[in-house]
């Protein structure tokens, strides 16, 4: 697609998002006008000088004038803003649909509620390991459209539901919506209209990948053909146990063992088989897809063990953003500790409900420490919650109440955005306070 000189495009939101929205419309000579809600956004000072920026309150004649909106996904196409443009006529896109109408190369696609980065990240490396040119991007943190710069032969993307509200053209070689649970409640009305967001996903895919343990992962209708994955050996791509854990199959044929992996838990089995199940319908390599399986170590925050203190493991999972994550990562600790489970949960809850966790704090956490701005919330879950302040507070208490063989989770369910400018810096934050923490 190329953008026309004349268009008078507005993009809206001036994050990494933004930005590459910009350099993409200078691309074509195209100059856009960028409007921001914050007087001071992030992608200030790398914006062109030529390039006018109207940051503070929106000046909705800006919008309602464009010819072509951009819209930035941290804004919902349901804010008033938005919904007066469209309704005087003008177009709105994200910058995923730019991406869509541009590509010329396969795409994968990949979203879910939870396991999103570690699966994209593995089929990028699957990818990799099979010599194939590229692009890993999305919502995993490299800008879709900065991607296209480096004319790769195959692209993997990471989608949101909020990206996904935005994109319409896009044809995936292979599309997945790994499972459904409650998250970004504080953005939709109501929990179907989340999910419904992330299954435009299969829309014009080739190959629809779902997952046998999440019915809600099947779409209505589809003239794709399907592919399943799932933690059974029904069918597709599954699992058999073994005398060493679990075989890793497609029918009757064994593809690996999970001791040969260096991922832990059952989701992350979950995530493998999708990831083998995409490259397959891919057309990657199966070998060299197998053997970045068995070398890929996993990203950081996501159940990262960070250090052993006083034979104390201390674990940081400050990626769980949501409860499904949060559940996720006790199920798969839980059976492997030979002591007991100290878990660290709290911030921002977006709206969500965290009483699913209630029979876990239950049945498998000895103490759950609370703090952030929904410590509350979670704390009436159960007797055996008790809050803090923060989370130096937080890692103070679990290093006092634990002893030798217990492990230490910080999982928080909940977004950092309270406390922390992101996930990152809460997960940091927490590296550092167990790194200071006294050893003998
Ligand atoms: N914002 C305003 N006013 C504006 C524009 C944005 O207040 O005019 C706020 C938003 O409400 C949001 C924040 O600024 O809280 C960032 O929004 P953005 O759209 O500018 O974000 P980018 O910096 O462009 O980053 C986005 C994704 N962020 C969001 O969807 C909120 C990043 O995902 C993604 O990595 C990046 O594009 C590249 O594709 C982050 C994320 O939290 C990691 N995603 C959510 C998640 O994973 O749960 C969906
Ligand atoms: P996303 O990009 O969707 O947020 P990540 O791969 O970054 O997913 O993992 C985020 C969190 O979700 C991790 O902290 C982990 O505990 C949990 N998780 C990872 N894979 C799964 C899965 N398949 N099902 C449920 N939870 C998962």
């Amino acid at each position: 697609m190329s953008l026309h000189k004349q268009q008078n495009i507005v993009i809206l939101g001036l994050g990494i998002t933004g930005l590459s929205c910009v350099d993409y419309c200078l691309q074509f000579d195209v100059i856009p006008k960028v409007v921001d809600t914050r007087a001071e956004p992030p992608g200030k000072d790398q914006l062109p000088d030529h390039v006018p920026l109207y940051a503070g309150e929106i000046d909705q004649a800006l919008l309602n004038q464009a010819d072509l909106i951009i819209a930035s996904p941290g804004i919902a196409l349901a804010s008033p803003a938005l919904v007066e443009a469209a309704a005087n006529g003008v177009e709105i896109i994200g910058d995923i649909e730019l991406f869509a109408r541009a590509v010329n190369k396969p795409v994968i696609a990949i979203t879910g509620s939870n396991g999103k980065s570690t699966v994209t990240s593995l089929v990028g490396e699957m990818a990799q390991q099979a010599g194939i040119k590229v692009g890993v991007g999305g919502n995993i943190g490299v800008p879709a459209l900065s991607l296209l710069k480096q004319d790769c032969d195959l692209y993997v993307l990471e989608l949101s539901s909020f990206q996904l509200e935005t994109t319409h053209s896009l044809k995936p070689r292979v599309a997945t919506v790994l499972n459904v649970s409650e998250d970004h409640m504080d953005r939709y009305d109501s929990f179907e209209a989340y999910r419904q967001a992330k299954m435009s996903i299969y829309q014009n895919a080739a190959y629809v990948l779902v997952n046998r343990d999440d019915p809600l992962t099947f779409p209505e209708t589809t003239s794709a053909q399907i592919v399943s994955f799932g933690t059974d050996d029904e069918d597709d791509y599954g699992l058999q146990p073994s005398s060493t854990g679990f075989a890793l199959t497609k029918g009757e044929q064994g593809l690996l063992t999970s001791d040969e992996m260096q991922l832990s838990g059952l989701h992350n089995l979950a995530n493998v088989l999708a990831a083998l199940a995409i490259a397959d319908c891919a057309g990657i390599e199966r070998q060299a897809a197998i053997k970045a399986a068995k070398n890929y170590k996993g990203l950081a925050h996501r159940c990262e063990f960070i250090k052993q203190v006083n034979g104390v493991r201390w674990i940081n999972d400050s990626k769980a953003t949501n409860v499904g994550a949060t559940l996720a990562a006790i199920d798969g600790l839980a059976p492997v500790i030979t002591g007991q489970l100290h878990l660290i949960a709290g911030g921002d809850g977006k709206g969500g409900d965290f009483s699913p966790l209630a029979p876990a704090f239950a049945e498998r956490i000895a103490s759950v420490v609370c703090f952030g701005q929904d410590k509350a919330e979670i704390a009436r879950l159960h007797e055996k919650c008790v809050i803090v302040d923060d989370l130096d507070a937080a890692v103070n208490y679990c290093a006092k109440r634990s002893e030798q063989g217990d492990w230490v989770l910080l999982s928080p369910a909940c977004a950092s955005l309270d406390m922390y400018p992101n996930y990152m810096a809460r997960g940091e934050h927490f590296r550092q306070l167990v790194e200071a923490l006294p050893c003998p």
